[in-house]
């Protein structure tokens, strides 16, 4: 190919640097987190999950532990804590904190809307699959979890044989699958039993099955889900019996494991789905099973591959205790962006529950926020990488979770504020309900719903479907905008909307009398979930043709809207006034949602609303929670900072709790690479996968923007199949920090604005594409439907 408008000479010396048609990243062979010992506590084992089943595989020797996950094991039970009429106290309660008398308005409104915390009613843990073998000592021990093939992998001699377990769930099969061979025959003896911290019942089934039983009540709530699991034991050679509730495996070549599972929350009869799921998948040949779950994970999983460095051949630990004592791994990085999306994969497939706080892995009865969907900061989150990581079909989970609070969500609006529309507070469950809880410091917060709706339209700007639009987007965007229609207020100062009494999450500030307290009116995170709220809607109801009284409303309120406020120091507000911070380095960065997720502050839009931002930032510093570390990547993308980004990055892959390095901080990951908050919390993992995708690319300003904020460090790599609003796919290459190559797809054909650090020349196969530059660094051209185009420097 030769760029036109240059000499041949310089074509030749060129050639050399362009890359070989295929993008080069693409080695998903090193994606694997190895280890030299078999894992002694949880947040060392390694999660595999099918969507709904999960493991967590310890890779013992004398005994092997797979901690059990099923989605919908939920304790607790539908419910309605609505405070009916509490919207009477709200002209009061307003006046109260217009004028000043923030802890009389608190105090009121705590005792007008909040509602009893709901309690206990958390997800619970499956419990755990165990299988007991001869104690001796063991060599040349290895475990693994391929991120290629969605499997964990564990081996070692004993006594002169070698044995290997390879354990795996597959979504094509429903199953859980333990595969045990050793290298010489009739040498498998072990013991498998299934138990669980409470509440299970255990029998046989035949000479070969285990069933265990049990409800998933908590405390002196009766009402959780009924859950079955089974276990069948197929071998080759030697026998397989059952004694006193246990599997025994003698003398066996080969062993196959299969485990099933399903609860009365979603099944009609639940033990007969799991007992057929388990028949079907057992008459299967395993080598049959294994290619389908590898292919099926593939189909997923290599969508999207990036190069960053050649691996460091070094176990997982040793490599992060390297890192987090100053040491540069840049394939680590690598890794920490495949896990979150191979953690999507295993957690969050249609159909299945969301991803809740731990994704799917949960060892605890009672666990940490009951393990529950957090839609304050958490769950989005979780979904931020789902569709720039070409994994759009996963975000269905979440959009299922937002439909099902719409009912809910209706009455919780009547009810306790008299209002249209629908609305959600700061967390929900599998239960879908919607009322203020707790303290007003967490629960008094009405945007749980807004915010999350607005991923129904960033699913619309990366895909461009319009029947996903139409049918479900707009509907419910357009009701959760009618709530905060009625929510929004004139301040009597200003005469503009505001939002209030809330909390900005889950945030506390100080009046002038030295008093501390927790809600305000006209906080910068409602009205920036507003703003985006309100002109996503107007933008989607554009382009649906809508003009109504609805829209005609929106469009009033939004010109009237409060923004946020710059402070003395220059500061983007937290709140409308200047309050004393106590804890300015808190771990929500609220009133930064206008530049990250939303697209409301731009360097080109609101310069000075940016660089109040980054003042804020700057602020609250480089320190936090894991997902706190995970939202600061994405911001300083979003600042085009790459190496600030990339000092968020180190700080999220810092190690916690090893006695080998001298961080002593909490944030940061855990040996198996899960996000520490502490304990572990999975957002931050989503979060970090999605913070490298926009250090790389990003599209929220109207164009593609190619490596907007690549660090100094990465200073050669490429990425193929990251998604871009527009529907857009591109593949990146990059030498010496400098762009080398890209390749567009476009999915949808129509105009491709491309924004990149040098000039670039568009090519469709060897046929020169025709660009007209636009400003701000800024080409256009016209795109075909399926053709995909290549740019050069
Ligand atoms: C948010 C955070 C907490 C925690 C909880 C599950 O509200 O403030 O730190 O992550 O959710």
């Amino acid at each position: 190919m030769r760029p036109f408008g240059l000499p041949l000479i310089l074509c030749i010396t060129l050639l050399p640097l362009s890359l070989p048609p295929q993008c080069p990243a693409g080695d998903f062979d090193d994606l694997k987190l190895w280890f030299a010992r078999p894992a002694t506590i949880w947040e060392e084992a390694l999660p595999i999950g099918n969507g709904r089943l999960g493991g967590m595989v310890f890779g013992g020797t004398d005994t092997e532990r797979i901690q059990l996950n099923e989605d919908t094991l939920w304790a607790g039970g539908q419910f309605d804590r609505d405070r009916e009429g509490a919207y009477k106290a709200l002209p009061q309660a307003r006046a109260l904190l217009f004028n000043g008398k923030y802890k009389e308005g608190q105090d009121l409104m705590q005792e007008t809307f909040m509602a009893e915390r709901i309690a206990p009613r958390s997800h619970q843990t499956l419990g755990d699959l165990l299988l007991k073998f001869p104690s001796a000592p063991t060599q040349d021990y290895h475990r693994e979890l391929d991120l290629n093939t969605a499997i964990a992998t564990t081996t070692y001699t004993r006594d002169g044989v070698t044995y290997t377990r390879q354990v795996f769930a597959t979504p094509v099969d429903q199953a859980l699958i333990v595969h045990l061979t050793s290298s010489q025959p009739g040498k498998l003896s072990f013991q498998a039993r299934l138990d669980r911290p409470e509440n299970c019942t255990l029998a046989s089934v035949g000479s070969d099955t285990l069933c265990m039983t049990g409800t998933a009540d908590q405390g002196e709530r009766t009402e959780g889900v009924t859950y079955y699991t089974y276990l069948k034991a197929k071998a080759q050679g030697g026998s397989v019996t059952v004694q006193d509730g246990t599997l025994q495996i003698r003398n066996a070549d080969t062993v196959t494991l299969f485990l099933t599972a399903a609860t009365t929350y979603n099944q009609h009869d639940p033990a007969a789905t799991a007992k057929t799921q388990l028949d079907q998948v057992s008459q299967k040949e395993f080598a049959a099973l294994l290619a389908a779950h590898i292919a099926e994970h593939q189909r997923l999983f290599h969508r999207v591959a990036l190069d960053l460095g050649p691996v460091i051949d070094q176990p997982l630990d040793r490599r992060l205790i390297a890192m987090t004592n100053g040491g540069e791994d840049p394939q680590l990085v690598e890794l920490l962006f495949q896990y979150g999306r191979y953690l999507l994969i295993s957690c969050s497939r249609p159909g299945c529950m969301p991803s809740n706080l731990q994704g799917l892995w949960n060892q605890h009865i009672d666990a940490p926020w009951n393990c529950d969907y957090h839609i304050n900061i958490n769950i989005q989150m979780n979904y931020w990488p789902a569709e720039v990581c070409n994994l759009s079909e996963l975000h269905e989970p979440f959009f299922d979770l937002i439909e099902n609070l719409r009912a809910q969500g209706r009455v919780t609006a009547q009810k306790v504020y008299n209002s249209r529309g629908f609305v959600a507070h700061h967390t929900t469950d599998a239960w879908y309900w919607t009322s203020p809880i707790g303290h007003v410091q967490y629960g008094m917060w009405p945007f749980g719903a807004a915010w999350s709706v607005t991923h129904f339209w960033e699913r619309y700007l990366f895909t461009g479907d319009q029947t996903f639009l139409q049918e479900r987007a707009y509907p419910i965007m357009k009701e959760a905008a009618e709530f905060l229609l009625d929510w929004l207020v004139k301040d009597p100062k200003t005469g503009q909307w505001v939002s209030g009494p809330t909390t900005s999450p889950e945030n506390t500030f100080e009046t002038s009398d030295g008093t501390r307290s927790h809600i305000a009116m006209g906080n910068a995170m409602d009205q920036e979930i507003t703003w985006h709220l309100f002109t996503s809607c107007l933008q989607a109801a554009q382009i649906l043709g809508i003009e109504d009284p609805f829209t005609e409303e929106v469009k009033e309120k939004l010109a009237n809207l409060a923004l946020p406020k710059i402070g003395s120091d220059g500061r983007l507000m937290e709140w409308a006034e200047e309050f004393k911070e106590p804890e300015p380095q808190h771990r929500h960065v609220s009133h930064l949602y206008g530049l990250h997720p939303a697209d409301q502050f731009t360097q080109r839009n609101t310069p000075e609303l940016f660089e109040a931002a980054k003042k804020s930032l700057l602020g609250r510093g480089d320190d936090g929670t894991g997902w706190s570390l995970a939202w600061k990547i994405n911001f300083w993308a979003r600042f085009k900072d790459g190496d600030h980004a990339y000092t968020l990055v180190r700080n999220l892959l810092r190690l916690v709790g090893s006695t080998e390095t001298k961080y002593t901080g909490g944030g940061g990951v855990y040996p198996n690479l899960f996000d520490a908050h502490p304990p572990f919390q999975i957002d931050g993992n989503f979060g970090g996968t999605a913070g490298i995708a926009e250090m790389l690319l990003q599209s929220h300003e109207g164009c593609v923007e190619l490596l907007p904020a690549l660090p100094q460090v990465w200073k050669t790599g490429s990425v193929r199949g990251l998604c871009a609003r527009g529907g857009f796919e591109v593949d990146l290459a990059w030498a010496d920090g400098v762009l080398r190559e890209a390749r567009i797809l476009s999915r949808n054909g129509g105009a491709c604005q491309v924004k990149s650090p040098t000039p670039l020349r568009v090519f469709a196969g060897e046929t020169p594409v025709p660009t007209s530059q636009l400003e701000n660094r800024v080409i256009q051209f016209q795109t075909t439907p399926g053709q995909q185009y290549t740019l050069h420097p």
